[in-house]
């Protein structure tokens, strides 16, 4: 199945929640922590509860990079596990020279097998593009991103009058030939979102900041479901993969993703 299929399918079925394995063994269930294989057993118990209702799983590669080779070993057998039809997101925010790049695009699509990657634009044009040629893939520009930082750059105005993240969503509809790009735009950022609704509108949008951060699931949902527009994945990592320290934790995931996907509901149904 192809990535971009795998995607709107689940977007079809009103399913938006993106769940972030960002898996870190300080904080997996005690009796995990000292097993040489944590981290994969806490992955594959979560994938098992929720990979019917999920719209997408993201792994943010930073929390298995700072295992090392171990951590390295867990996203590869954690990526073993992904059912065939489900999407899957490598946080990894890319960007770099061309031939850089090149090889940050192999790693990710053809050594991992990820359906889609994470990018920063600041390097422009010819660093994405190696990214750009996986024509079945998606690929999420860094627009406006979800924490207070984002004001240092992202919000800085240019001559044009526009902030610099607008100019970002302008270049990734632009440069979306291929309709294989998406853009990053944090949930705690309402008031933007209803702003750029309809420039967003060709485009997948990635919404990470609901849950640990505070971003509100209902003001994202209804800001797309009004415009007609079910082209979004909200992610949601801390908030249901630590919701429960117990050996109950997967359950409780898997309780936590229906009410998300209750409350999406509601707003469908209103
Ligand atoms: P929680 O706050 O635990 O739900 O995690 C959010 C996840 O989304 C982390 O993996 C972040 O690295 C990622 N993220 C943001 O939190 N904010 C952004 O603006 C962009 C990302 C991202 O690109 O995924």
């Amino acid at each position: 199945m192809k990535s971009v299929e795998k995607l709107t399918k689940r977007l079809e079925e009103g399913k938006h929640i993106c769940i972030g394995l960002d898996s870190d063994r300080n904080k997996i269930p005690e009796y995990l922590r000292n097993d040489e294989d944590g981290i994969l057993k806490f992955n594959r118990n979560i994938i098992e509860s929720t990979k019917e209702d999920v719209c997408a799983y993201k792994i943010n590669l930073a929390f298995y990079e700072k295992e090392g080779k171990k951590g390295i070993d867990a996203l590869e057998r954690t990526m073993d596990l992904m059912p065939e039809d489900v999407f899957v997101i490598g946080d990894a925010k890319r960007g770099d020279i061309g031939n850089t790049s090149e090889m940050y695009a192999y790693s990710i699509f053809e050594h991992f097998l990820f359906d889609s990657v994470t990018l920063h634009p600041y390097m422009g044009y010819d660093s994405l593009l190696p990214f750009f040629e996986y024509e079945d893939k998606i690929n999420f520009i860094l627009a406006l991103t979800s924490n207070a930082g984002s004001l240092d750059f992202e919000k800085l105005k240019l001559d044009s009058g526009k902030y610099l993240y607008q100019e970002v969503i302008n270049k990734a509809v632009q440069w979306n030939t291929k309709n294989n790009l998406g853009v990053v735009f944090g949930a705690t950022n309402p008031i933007e979102l209803k702003e750029e609704i309809d420039a967003l509108k060709s485009l997948f949008v990635l919404l990470p900041g609901v849950g640990a951060q505070g971003g509100s699931l209902e003001d994202v949902a209804s800001t797309f479901y009004s415009a007609g527009n079910k082209k979004f994945l909200v992610n949601v990592s801390r908030a249901i993969i630590y919701s429960d320290s117990t050996e109950n934790f997967a359950s409780s995931a898997s309780e936590n993703l229906k009410n998300y996907n209750q409350k999406i509901k509601i707003i469908v149904n209103a």
